[in-house]
């Protein structure tokens, strides 16, 4: 349920890009933010990494102008995807609107890819949030590897192996060229604004 303050006339919408460890999640923030450095006017928060890897969360907050008076806030969170940081992960969940999962198309990766999507059904369950019911893109990313001979699960695969259940909306991307960084975003931002329409009503 999105956060909303009456007295500011302002909704926050928070939306979590979730997957495995090294997927490419805090890599399409960042693309997000140089892409949009003109208009993003906040720096993105990166609470503790160690290397390149997140282990805490990642933060990246913008407005999207006003819908019926109130200023649309959306914060994108990424998690940290290493298996023992679990509690971190089910923290940083708490009170999401949306969900992106960036799943890596290294075929090295699938089982890695299934179990992160297990953990997500799993952590939400926790606060009585059903995966079925929330906003959910899935993201394929890594698919510029393809030209280095670099073997992927194709995207047929993909759909197969995470998304035949959830039926969601899903991009080939390439977080690192940015391909498909931008549309996944507005469509997770698109379906969650709907969602919470619906919501409120
Ligand atoms: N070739 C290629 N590399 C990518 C892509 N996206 C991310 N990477 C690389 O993969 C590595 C991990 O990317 P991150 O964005 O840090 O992954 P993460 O999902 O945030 O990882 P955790 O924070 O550990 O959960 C980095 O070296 C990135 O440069 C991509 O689309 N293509
Ligand atoms: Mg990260």
């Amino acid at each position: 349920m999105a956060f909303i303050n009456q007295k500011k006339k302002e909704v926050q919408v928070k939306i979590v890009y979730y997957g495995p460890g090294r997927g490419g999640k805090t890599t399409n923030l960042e693309y997000i933010h140089r892409k949009f450095s003109e208009r993003i006017k906040a720096e993105m928060v990166t609470i503790k990494t160690q290397g390149d890897r997140t282990l805490f969360f990642d933060f990246l907050p913008f407005n999207i102008g006003k819908i019926k008076g109130y200023d649309i806030k959306i914060q994108l969170y990424t998690v940290p995807g290493q298996v023992k940081y679990n509690a971190t992960r089910a923290l940083v969940l708490r009170g999401v609107d949306g969900i992106v999962f960036v799943a890596d198309a290294m075929v090295v990766r699938k089982d890695k890819n299934i179990s992160a999507l297990d953990n997500l059904q799993e952590n939400l369950n926790m606060f009585n949030t059903d995966i079925y019911k929330i906003p959910l893109v899935m993201q394929y990313n890594k698919m510029d590897l393809a030209k280095q001979g670099i073997p992927l699960l194709s995207y047929n695969t993909l759909e197969e192996s995470l998304n035949c259940k959830f039926k969601a909306p899903a991009f080939k991307a390439s977080a690192l060229k940015g391909i498909n960084v931008v549309q996944t975003m507005k469509k997770i931002i698109h379906m969650t604004l709907i969602s919470l329409q619906k919501e409120f009503k």
